[in-house]
């Protein structure tokens, strides 16, 4: 795998990388996606929670086609923020360079990967940004409204200094997810992705944001819920306490260990 410093990532050689496509009823959008990914130079991880209209099925039938689609069944729906921890692992285990997470209804659009990818050669973390100039979201109001607010208060709260800290549409470096503890991420649900930018951040790796125009779906049932949002309000309060907290008393002695920045100087 190749490394690079944080900070100041520059990565010359050629990446292997994963997408990891979390899905749940995404029957479909798979069939329609998964010929997009694959003329792109990546290769996918369908990470399919049971789904009951057999989202799970179709994509087990491209990878008995094509050797560069894998898919992991888990046993029932058991959340976004695990099943993007399943496809890490899986990416660090088969000793890809970069996973790229996106989600499977074309709200991420596969035509910005590129663009990412290009991106990825200077940073350890590639946002998928709807909020930087060139980006956009076509949501209905109350939506577009619920995700600029998510956004604000977390950036405001956690000094996140990504401008789309709930975006899903990432690509991490290997080395970020070999050095940020993954399995200790506690949210669940869409507050995974601030929890995770968070932790990014403060480990010192360098994030750069690549503009996209987010559309809504229009095939396919939203898996969101009001109770997702309670969840990303409470996450962000822990979060933002954790940080007053050590700022005031420093850090409990089992958080020390894992809070030292990840170093300049590593290979
Ligand atoms: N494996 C797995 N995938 C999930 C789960 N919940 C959602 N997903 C997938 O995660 C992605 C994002 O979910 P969406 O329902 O599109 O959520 P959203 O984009 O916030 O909501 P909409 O804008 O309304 O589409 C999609 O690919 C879903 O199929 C889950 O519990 N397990
Ligand atoms: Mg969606």
């Amino acid at each position: 795998m190749s490394e690079a410093p944080s900070g100041s990532a520059r990565y010359d050689a050629p990446m292997r990388v994963l997408v990891v496509l979390p899905t749940y009823n995404e029957a479909e959008n798979i069939t329609l996606l998964l010929p997009e990914l694959l003329a792109l130079p990546v290769d996918i991880c369908v990470v399919d929670d049971a789904s009951p209209d057999g989202t799970g099925q179709l994509a087990e039938a491209w990878a008995a086609r094509d050797s560069r689609v894998h898919v992991i069944h888990r046993a029932g729906k058991l959340g976004l923020g695990t099943a993007y921890v399943a496809g890490f692992r899986f990416a660090l285990a088969q000793g890809y360079d970069a996973a790229l997470t996106m989600d499977a209804d074309f709200s991420h659009h596969p035509r910005y990967i590129p663009a990412m990818l290009d991106a990825a050669r200077r940073a350890d973390l590639v946002i998928g940004s709807r909020y930087v100039p060139g980006g956009d979201v076509r949501y209905p109001f109350h939506r577009r409204w619920l995700s600029k607010t998510a956004n604000l208060v977390a950036r405001t709260a956690l000094n996140l200094k990504p401008h789309d800290c709930t975006a899903g549409f990432r690509l991490y470096r290997a080395v970020v997810l070999s050095t940020v503890p993954i399995d200790t991420v506690f949210s669940n649900g869409y507050s995974f992705l601030i929890e995770m930018l968070n932790l990014v951040q403060g480990f010192g790796f360098s994030i750069a944001e690549v503009p996209i125009v987010f559309e809504d779906r229009t095939r396919g049932q939203s898996k969101i819920s009001s109770i997702e949002i309670g969840r990303a309000v409470y996450t962000v309060s822990r979060l933002a306490y954790r940080r007053w907290r050590d700022r005031l008393i420093g850090p409990p002695a089992t958080h020390r260990a894992r809070a030292i920045p990840h170093s300049q100087d590593q290979p």
